[in-house]
């Protein structure tokens, strides 16, 4: 066989794997929504985030273009465009067109570590319209178009003699591939921007510059500080139990190079621990070895410095792991070159040899701290101390709650009207603010399947308690035991979701001012503590409707005064009249103020209703806003309010 049926040869594997991507894109991007979509951005970042942190390039361009393509671009070294001896084309054709195996390039000069989620830059080429790739090398410009995968042109080559390298990738998805109605924004910007903030602590090598050329918004991202800045960002709304933020770095040899670990960390007031775990920048949600190793060996240190430092009295004290983690923001970064993830999602990093070089370097360098800083340490030790007392009350509480059977599913709560049927699968619970809603909603609700539970008044802010009173607290405990599930976040405690007796949880509460407050109060704790009913899709919010319109039989709920406009033209249309002015308008004051029939024909009826759900993408950005929100700061509460309605996602069901 010639050289060139050898090529030919290649080129049909090449396209076999490329077509396989595009026949199966979630097996290679999760999914085909918005989150797929989000993730052809965190890819093509991603091989420049790698270009900053080997110390190659120091500024990320990210460009939102009007058209909903995006750009990409970066001052390091630029895809190498020179002939690739195997395949006998520019490398940047073979990056672009040929899948590789866990986004690393077989021969080791062109090794692309993989990003975010390993799959490198043709998976992305292969889910675009239209890929476009600009390269300044070697004092050439390179320009070369691909889509779905394929060159579709030769590349343009320029001679410059510019010493100036770096890559520019612009894209615009694949619609064949993608569900996203063109004439809308297909990305959700925040959620981008978001990552690029977290990208930007991540890595203080380079400088992060957004365009929105839609709203013509800059911003930039740009901390030289590191994840000691993304500490001081995390707790900017928390009160600070010390000043300085602790920051411990270290590295040791493992095959293939070297593991380097960084931990940043500062207690606050609170009594919510939030740690963050990355390795080479992916946030790795269900932690790993580095996380144990960085627990393990805070505890030990803590329990060391009271042996060797505390008067007598304290000597014999034990802490526990929950105690020295209790009001703790603590963020660990570690950068591999070989990283080993035990799920398939890249969530949990498995490593062993990690645990032990963090162990012995946080071991180290905060015992170091403790003894360098000892007004501190004194009030660290202080919490921890104060955290088991916590603790040991929270225990007994529970003890006395499971002694009164509160978790168990048994015994329901007296306030609780509940359905007949027992397949949670059709059964819904209407979490109801006050007892007259309350007690229209049992009269009209249709009892088969629906179940209402009442609350009186407000629920505990369980951001601002700790976990006894949290646990003591009436309305909480109702809301535990009939769920059935009971909560998780608490040592000991499994969420069992099999265990949930309705699949659909929905919170009712009126569209006033104290309303959503008792709203978020319940967001709050579902959020600290019945996280598996978000993640499974089980929670809702009720939407009473504003208005009801009526002009003759016709009879209409709208939601929103702009749709309140569109309904009265449209029945003006659609009956002829002069103006607007017969048509009967009815505005809806609060829950308490409908009667049974009123309220369930509005709100609670399947066939009419409208019901949120709620969802989040994105835990960081969550984290701050429920700290924000059930902390003092009544402002962004508010701001909070309006804004979560373009968080959820409006279902008809
Ligand atoms: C392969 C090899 C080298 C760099 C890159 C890829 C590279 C890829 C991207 C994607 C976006 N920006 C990028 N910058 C660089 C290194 C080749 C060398 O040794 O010079």
């Amino acid at each position: 066989m010639s050289d060139n049926n050898n090529y030919d040869a290649e080129d049909i594997q090449v396209l076999k794997g490329l077509e396989g991507v595009r026949k199966r894109p979630a097996m290679y991007i999760g999914d085909t929504g918005k989150r797929g979509l989000h993730h052809l951005i965190f890819e093509v970042l991603d091989n420049s985030v790698d270009e900053a942190l080997a110390g190659y390039a120091d500024n990320i361009g990210i460009i939102f273009n009007k058209d909903n393509s995006i750009q990409i671009s970066d001052n390091g070294r630029g895809i190498p465009i020179d002939n690739h001896p195997e395949f006998g084309k520019p490398a940047v054709e073979v990056i672009m067109e040929h899948l590789h195996s866990g986004g690393k390039f077989d021969s080791k000069s062109y090794k692309i570590s993989g990003g975010l989620h390993g799959v490198g830059l043709s998976v992305v080429n292969a889910l675009t319209e239209w890929m476009i790739v600009e390269i300044n090398r070697d004092g050439i410009f390179y320009k070369q178009k691909f889509s779905r995968g394929e060159k579709v042109s030769q590349p343009e080559i320029i001679k410059t003699g510019d010493k100036t390298t770096g890559t520019k990738i612009t894209f615009y998805p694949d619609n064949k591939i993608f569900d996203f109605n063109p004439k809308e924004a297909i990305f959700n910007i925040s959620i981008i921007i978001s990552r690029i903030r977290e990208l930007a602590f991540l890595t203080p090598q380079a400088k992060f510059e957004i365009y929105n050329a839609i709203t013509e918004e800059e911003e930039e991202f740009y901390y030289e500080g590191g994840i000691k800045e993304f500490i001081e960002y995390l707790n900017k709304d928390k009160k600070p139990l010390h000043e300085d933020i602790i920051y411990i770095n270290g590295s040791s040899e493992v095959d293939n190079g070297e593991a380097q670990i960084e931990v940043a960390m500062q207690y606050n007031q609170g009594y919510q621990s939030n740690l963050l775990s990355y390795c080479n920048t992916i946030n790795t949600v269900e932690h790993g070895t580095h996380t144990t190793g960085f627990k393990s060996a805070l505890t030990r240190t803590v329990n060391s410095y009271i042996e060797n430092n505390m008067q007598k009295k304290y000597k014999d004290i034990v802490l526990s792991g929950s105690d020295t983690l209790e009001g703790l923001s603590a963020i660990i970064s570690v950068k591999h070159p070989d990283p080993q993830f035990e799920s398939q999602t890249k969530i949990k990093l498995g490593n062993p040899e990690v645990r032990q070089i963090t162990s012995q370097i946080v071991n180290d360098k905060l015992t170091q701290f403790l003894e360098e800083n000892p007004q501190t340490a004194k009030k660290i030790i202080l919490k921890t101390l104060n955290a088991k007392k916590a603790r040991e009350a929270a225990q007994k509480a529970r003890l006395l709650i499971r002694r009164k059977s509160v978790l168990d599913s048994a015994r329901m709560p007296g306030k609780l009207a509940d359905c007949s049927s027992n397949d949670p699968t059709e059964c819904e619970i209407f979490i109801v603010e006050g007892d007259s809603a309350g007690g229209s909603a049992k009269q009209g609700r249709d009892r088969t399947y629906q179940a209402i539970l009442p609350l009186r008044g407000k629920i505990l802010n369980v951001e601002k308690a700790r976990l006894d009173k949290i646990l003591q607290n009436n309305e909480i405990q109702s809301i535990i035991k009939a769920l059935g599930a009971g909560i998780h976040n608490v040592e000991e405690e499994e969420y069992n979701i099999e265990k949930l007796r309705y699949h659909r949880v929905i919170i009712f509460c009126d569209a006033d001012i104290d309303g959503h407050h008792i709203e978020t109060l319940l967001l709050t704790f579902f959020f600290r503590f019945m996280r598996p009913l978000i993640d499974n899709g089980y929670l809702y919010m009720a939407v009473p409707p504003l208005y009801e319109l009526k002009y003759k039989k016709t009879k209409l709920y709208v939601f929103t005064d702009k749709e309140k406009e569109e309904k009265l033209k449209e029945l003006e249309k659609k009956y002829n009249l002069k103006n607007t002015d017969s048509i009967k308008v009815k505005r809806f004051k609060g829950l308490g103020e409908m009667n049974p029939d009123e309220l369930y024909d509005t709100t609670m009826d399947r066939k009419t209703r409208v019901l949120k759900k709620i969802i989040y993408e994105d835990f960081l950005e969550n984290d701050l806003i429920f700290t924000k929100l059930m902390g003092k700061e009544v402002k962004s509460r508010k701001k909070f309010i309006i804004q979560h309605y373009n968080d959820v996602n409006m279902l008809d069901i």
